[in-house]
């Protein structure tokens, strides 16, 4: 059977470990989620063992992030454990050219959030089709919403001219429940979303409303991974 890499998953593989490569040793690291931070959590795992990098703690942004960190050796704390996240190594679903951000494609944007914002250094690992000229144009806003409150938030979204869809299972049996417990609703903005600052904040005020994937202000650094004519490349 072949080990051989597709080009876009070795594209992925080579963003993740150019991010964990600037992680240092001593350092507290927020582990993000989805498939390219994978990497990054593996690349980790794999320089503690080989001895390159030492003493890091984990601080986990979803089960996923705890599974992954436990099967690559890499140690866990908490926010209660630790003063400080030096870096953060997350994915995000669309990013904006002011390195504004739509996260939440996996239903953890509350724990990421929260790991995210709160790192010295966050830094984004993308493929080049997240890049966008305007955020809203290519991925729903994932919103998390109290179950009881998603009638109310829901009309306060229409209000606010999104259209909003609550998102359902694998097998449409049911909604998707976030490690918190709650639903996700994802909201289309037909034109885009033109100040993402004003409705992060707009969104977050609706009573019922956790928690919205737009990242404002809070991500350092850029990641880009591409493949052309077949070759994968970082940038
Ligand atoms: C996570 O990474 C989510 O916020 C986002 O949806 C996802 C992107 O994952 P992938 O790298 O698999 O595209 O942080």
């Amino acid at each position: 059977m072949s080990t051989e890499l597709d080009p876009t998953t070795l594209m992925k593989k080579q963003v993740g470990e150019a991010a964990a490569a600037r992680v240092q040793s001593g350092s507290i690291v927020g582990l993000g989620t989805g498939s390219t931070t994978a990497f990054a959590i593996q690349a980790l795992g794999e320089r503690l063992k080989s001895g390159d990098l030492k003493d890091i703690k984990g601080v986990s942004t979803s089960f996923q992030a705890i599974v992954l960190a436990k099967e690559y050796g890499i140690p866990l704390t908490t926010l209660d454990e630790v003063d400080r996240i030096d870096i953060a190594i997350d994915g995000a679903d669309e990013v904006d050219p002011q390195k504004n951000l739509i996260k939440g494609g996996g239903a953890a944007h509350t724990q990421e959030k929260i790991v995210d914002a709160f790192a010295d250094q966050f830094i984004v690992v993308v493929d080049s089709g997240k890049l966008v000229d305007k955020l809203g144009t290519t991925f729903l806003l994932p919103v998390e919403v109290i179950p009881m409150a998603m009638s109310p938030v829901m009309k306060a979204i229409v209000a606010l001219g999104g259209k909003p869809q609550l998102r359902m299972g694998v097998k449409k049996a049911g909604p998707v429940i976030t490690d918190q417990g709650n639903f996700v609703i994802d909201v289309k903005f037909d034109a885009g979303i033109d100040n993402p600052a004003e409705l992060e904040k707009t969104l977050n005020n609706i009573p019922g409303v956790l928690e919205n994937g737009l990242f404002v202000g809070v991500a350092t650094l850029i990641m880009v991974g591409e493949v052309k004519d077949g070759k994968p490349s970082v940038r």
